[in-house]
Parts: structure tokens; C-alpha cells; sequence
């Protein structure tokens, strides 16, 4: 990366007053967590109309929570990245909420709660756009837990019988209002959006940098290629997340080797 563009990244990240950052399955790739739409990434392998909406969840739910279930046990040995952890810090440093992601990994949240230490974790835990794939919600009534292996009989909740899913946004259902309405306030608000390992291609989610550049804010994208925001990114930093995000935020650390 040239140097010029290096140095505008990191005057962009210290002049920040309010910085946000949109983070998705990339930023996980280095973990060992599938991406989506990469080559060998989920969708190659699996159809989302099949899987990932809800007619497919009526039509045949055990296919559907086998699906999650065997994405929940390829997350089991995976761990937050230096990408993930550089953005805790961050935000940790700023003591200001602005990480919103579209993963459903948990790892974000992970990462918060390793680098806070005894502090408090609050300004570094994201604001999960999609769920958490570590939580069941019921698919009738307004219950949640903690996700449970899969057993021969369909999950049912035990307060009002409906079916227990996974507590993600399936496509076609809506995101939650509030987490939205908060995340279209912070990238509203934000003079710079950091846009890190997403494709950029799904809504609403992708459309937050783009109210961050139409309030006169900067987009700075963090991918290994092109995606459909490119063109509208200030700066598009090209490379792995984990080695450009210690480098681009943390205080004393140079351009990435
Ligand atoms: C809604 C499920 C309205 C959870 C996901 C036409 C028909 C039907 C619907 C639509 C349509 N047009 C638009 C829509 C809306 C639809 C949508 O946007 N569809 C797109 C695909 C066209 N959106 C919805 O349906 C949303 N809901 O609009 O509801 C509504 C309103 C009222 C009432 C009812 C309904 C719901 C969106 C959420 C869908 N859920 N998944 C799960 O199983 O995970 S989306 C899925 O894609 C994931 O959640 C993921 O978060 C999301 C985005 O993918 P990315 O994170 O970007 O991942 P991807 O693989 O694509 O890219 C990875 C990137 O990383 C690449 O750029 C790669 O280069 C880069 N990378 C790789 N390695 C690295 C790296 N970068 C840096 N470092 C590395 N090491
Ligand atoms: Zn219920």
C-alpha cells in the first residue's frame, strides 16, 4: 500500500470525532469462520433461498436447524483475530459506541470482553445487525436463550410452544427496529465509517455507509478486493484485516509490513 494513502487512512482515523465501523463475515475469515460469498465461502456450497429465510424454516425446519446447528460447531474452536481485536481497542480507547456488524459469529463480543479486561466492555460490544447465532429466540413469542445442541424432536419453547430457531436474521425478515434505527443514528452522526470485510451486498445493513458519506463523513473500506462500495470509499485499503486494522488504529503501531 502507498505510503501517501497510508498516512491519509491514519489522519482520517486520528481526526475522527465520531467513528463507526460495519464489519462482516471477512473480518471473521481470518478465524477460520466461512465467509459467504467467497469462493468456497457458505453460499457455494448451500443455496440461501434454501436455508437462509423463513419459508425455507416452515418448509422444512429440520434441514434449516441442522444447517445452523453445524455452523454453531465450526464456530466452536474458532477465536476472535487481531482484526477483531484491533477494533475492540479502538473503540475501548474512545469510549464511544460505533462497531456494528453483520455477523452472527459472537466474536466481536469476545473480543470486547478479552481486551476490557476488568473494564467496562460497553463502548467495544457491537451492535449484532443480524443476531447471534449463539442464541435461539422463539419463532412465536418474544423468548430467547442460549443455544442448545440439537435433539431428535424439534426445539419447542417452553413458554407458548412455538418453534426455538436461531436468533439471526433469516433474508426477507425484518432487522430489529431499534438496533437499526441506533445504527442508522451512529452512521448518521459518524465523519468517518471504517467498512471492513463485507461485500457490501446486503440491506439495509450496506446502506449505512452511505448515510455516513452523505452526512459529509468518510468511508474508508478494509477488504482483499473490490466490492460494490468501493467507488464510494474516501480510501480503500487494500489487504487482510487482521494485519491492517492493528496498524491503521492502534496509537503507536506503523504501516502495515
Ligand atoms: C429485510 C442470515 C425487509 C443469517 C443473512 C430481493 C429479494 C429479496 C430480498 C431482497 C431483495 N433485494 C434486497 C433484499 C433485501 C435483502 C437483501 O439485501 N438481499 C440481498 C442479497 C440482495 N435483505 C433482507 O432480506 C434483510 N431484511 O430487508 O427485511 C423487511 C422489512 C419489513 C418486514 C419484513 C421484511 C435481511 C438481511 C439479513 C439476511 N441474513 N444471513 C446467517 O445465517 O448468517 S445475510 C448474510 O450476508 C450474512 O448475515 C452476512 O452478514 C451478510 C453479508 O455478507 P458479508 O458479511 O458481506 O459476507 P460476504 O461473504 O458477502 O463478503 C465477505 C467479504 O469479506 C468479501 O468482500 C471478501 O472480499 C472480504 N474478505 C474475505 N477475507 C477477508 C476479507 N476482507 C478483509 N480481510 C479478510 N481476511
Ligand atoms: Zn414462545
Amino acid at each position: 500500500m502507498e505510503q501517501g494513502q497510508w498516512r491519509q487512512a491514519r489522519r482520517l482515523v486520528r481526526e475522527a470525532r465520531h467513528a463507526i465501523a460495519l464489519t462482516g463475515a471477512g473480518i471473521s475469515a481470518e478465524s477460520g469462520v466461512p465467509t459467504f460469498r467467497d469462493a468456497g465461502g457458505l453460499w457455494k456450497s448451500y443455496r440461501p433461498e434454501e436455508l437462509a429465510t423463513p419459508e425455507a424454516l416452515a418448509r422444512d425446519p429440520r434441514t434449516v436447524l441442522e444447517w445452523y446447528a453445524w455452523r454453531r460447531s465450526a464456530l466452536a474452536d474458532c477465536r476472535p483475530n487481531e482484526g477483531h481485536r484491533a477494533l475492540a481497542r479502538f473503540f475501548l480507547g474512545r469510549g464511544e459506541s460505533g462497531l456494528v456488524t453483520q455477523n452472527v459469529d459472537g466474536l466481536h463480543t469476545r473480543a470486547a470482553l478479552e481486551e476490557a479486561g476488568k473494564g467496562p466492555a460497553e463502548a467495544a460490544l457491537p451492535l449484532e445487525l443480524h443476531g447471534a447465532v449463539g442464541r435461539d429466540r422463539c419463532q412465536s413469542c418474544a423468548a430467547r436463550w442460549p443455544a442448545e445442541p440439537l435433539g431428535e424432536t424439534l426445539p419447542q419453547c417452553s413458554a407458548c410452544g412455538g418453534l426455538r430457531r436461531p436468533d439471526v436474521v433469516l433474508f426477507g425478515e425484518a432487522l430489529d427496529a431499534d438496533l437499526l434505527d441506533r445504527a442508522r443514528g451512529l452512521a448518521e452522526q459518524a465523519d468517518l465509517c471504517l467498512v471492513v470485510g463485507t461485500s457490501a451486498v446486503v440491506y439495509p445493513a450496506a446502506a449505512l455507509p452511505l448515510a455516513t458519506r452523505e452526512a459529509g463523513g468518510h468511508i474508508v473500506e478494509v477488504n482483499v478486493r473490490r466490492t460494490a462500495l468501493t467507488e464510494a470509499a474516501t480510501l480503500a485499503l487494500r489487504g487482510e484485516a487482521g494485519t491492517i486494522l492493528p496498524a491503521l488504529l492502534d496509537r503507536q503501531s506503523g504501516s502495515p509490513r
